[in-house]
């Protein structure tokens, strides 16, 4: 029983059932964990050459569900989950443009395509978080971090990424297509959080007269669910298929 009690202080207190952003957190550390199991031990049945693609898939789930834990800690505190959630990001943002070259790797991918995508998407994150931390304007910052969005999106959408994937065709094409889909849709949901988290005195501000600017963190962590697990499933999917 003592040990039980013990296990449980490590994921931590229950949260209150009326916060919701807690309660997102709590099933977030859970789903990111079990997420990581899966894809960790799926690796010893698929073809050796997608082993790599679901490591990957599961060290993204795991980073997740590390910086889960020390939000809802923090959440709890009632502190700023800022800097973790950013940390969490710059990590596992980049793990997501490593899937599409590992993917596309035998069609021709190059270090290169993995490079400009790590570029694009580090910018992406940097200038998101200046604008989130309030260091700076944060109309003006999350602009330049949507032209970076809209950068990844044109080079897996339209660029040489999308001709690479046409070339492969098969699983790998419909894989590179979904994972698209996640990056058109999915990560969407990240500059409406952050609208809404921001929006106090902007020109967006009637965001947060939708949703009340508390609720941003409920919005990432929805996000991050679908899309850190939907990625993974992608990737797994891929390398169960024939
Ligand atoms: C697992 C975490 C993921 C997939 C996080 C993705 C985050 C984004 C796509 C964030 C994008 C942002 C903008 C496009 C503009 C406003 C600032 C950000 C950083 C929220």
């Amino acid at each position: 029983m003592e040990n039980f009690l013990n296990l449980m202080y490590f994921f931590g207190n229950t949260p209150a059932g009326d916060d919701l952003v807690g309660i997102t957190f709590w099933i977030g550390t859970m789903a990111m964990m079990a997420a990581s199991a899966f894809f960790f031990l799926s690796m010893g049945s698929v073809d050796g050459k997608w082993k790599t693609s679901l490591l990957v898939s599961g060290l993204i789930t795991f980073i997740a569900a590390v910086h889960y834990m020390y939000m809802r800690d923090a959440h709890a505190e009632g502190d700023s989950t800022t800097v973790f959630r950013y940390v969490d990001w710059i990590l596992t943002v980049p793990l997501m443009c490593v899937e599409f070259y590992l993917i596309l790797k035998a069609a021709g991918a190059t270090t290169k395509h993995l490079r400009d995508l790590v570029v694009l998407s580090t910018i992406m994150l940097v200038t998101g978080y200046v604008g989130e931390a309030g260091l700076g304007n944060a109309s003006l910052w999350g602009l330049f971090s949507g032209l970076a969005y809209f950068a990844i999106v044109y080079m897996i959408k339209f660029g040489e990424l999308a001709k690479l994937a046409a070339s492969a065709g098969g699983a790998v094409q419909s894989a590179h297509n979904t994972l698209v889909l996640f990056v058109i849709i999915g990560w969407a949901i990240y500059p409406v959080g952050y609208m809404i988290g921001t929006g106090d005195g902007m020109w967006y501000s009637f965001m947060t007269g939708l949703v009340a600017a508390e609720n941003m963190d409920f919005i990432y962590n929805v996000g991050d669910s679908i899309n850190k697990i939907g990625f993974g499933l992608v990737v797994y999917n891929l390398a169960v298929s024939k």
